[in-house]
């Protein structure tokens, strides 16, 4: 986990440039066994690359990928990755999609885009979207590494889809991740190489947000119960200030078998008054 003051460091750099890069913080066997669990989840799907520019012609993604494997599992429970991504976007925040980004060779340069385009609000805006990278092989420029635009996040506008501007190649080695503002600006880069280039995006969002990915229709409630606790409330089975999520007024953990572990704003608001009104009574 990060000190309080390397957590500061980080933050300050995400808010600046819009993207922090986190060198070398997966161990090599973990790398491997993603990597492996990657390969099984293709074979199990049906190998084939995906049918739009975006997505890329030449490109694997696996969505709702924690049905997969339980080596997916961790991926969103990374320490210093979600230290970070609660520091930005608060400790209730959620998974909105967790996908495979694997470029073979030959893959153009995806479009020019933020993350946060289709969403027409006024720009600047607060960060409600954090997209977690993991590079599980060494991202290069000849291979295909994100290029992103720093500080582009804190312009007044997104960019024009698939336009042409400056931009940096987020090079790091394998088992680095880089987490980038929902409204960096930025795009795949082209694979012109003889190797696949092997990434997982682990894509967090505010808890007041929709989810990219439906988590809840999406994985089948018997493996959902088996997830640890805080991957459950990732997953959507939580409520936001206690107000948001909740299934006639309970919390949507109990869903899965397990204890409520939030209680409502209402509730919260009734026991606030009972104290004060308890505190009074003493006081008189
Ligand atoms: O593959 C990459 O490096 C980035 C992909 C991306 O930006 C996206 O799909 O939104």
């Amino acid at each position: 986990m990060f000190t309080a003051e390397q957590l500061q460091t980080q933050l300050e750099t995400f808010k600046t440039q819009g993207f922090v890069v986190l060198e070398r913080l997966i161990a090599d066997d973990q790398v491997q066994s993603l990597l492996a669990a990657m390969r099984a989840a293709e074979a199990a799907r049906g190998y084939s690359y995906a049918k739009t520019s975006f997505e890329g012609y030449k490109t694997v993604r696996i969505n709702n990928l924690l049905t997969y494997d339980e080596a997916f599992w961790q991926v969103p429970l990374q320490p210093e990755v979600l230290q970070l991504s609660e520091a930005i976007l608060d400790k209730e925040l959620l998974l909105s999609s967790l996908c495979t980004l694997t470029l073979g060779p030959g893959q153009e340069a995806q479009p020019l885009h933020d993350d946060m385009q289709q969403l027409k609000l006024p720009r600047p805006q607060p960060t409600m979207a954090v997209n977690a990278v993991w590079a599980l092989s060494d991202f290069t420029t000849a291979n295909g590494a994100t290029q992103v635009v720093p500080g582009s996040h804190r312009l007044d506008r997104s960019p024009s889809y698939g336009g042409q501007v400056q931009t940096v190649a987020a090079t790091m080695p394998a088992g680095s991740v880089m987490l980038f503002d929902g409204a960096l600006w930025h795009h795949g880069g082209a694979n012109q190489t003889d190797e696949r280039r092997y990434a997982i995006s682990c894509y967090y969002c505010a808890g007041w947000m929709r989810q990219q990915e439906n988590l809840q229709l999406g994985i089948p409630q018997d493996l959902a119960r088996r997830f640890p606790l805080r991957l459950q409330e990732l997953c959507g089975y939580s409520i936001y200030k206690g107000q948001y999520g909740h299934i006639d007024n309970q919390d949507p953990i109990t869903q899965l078998g397990r204890e409520p572990q939030r209680t409502t704003v209402w509730e919260a608001t009734d026991r606030a008054l009972a104290t004060h009104a308890s505190t009074k009574e003493t006081h008189a």
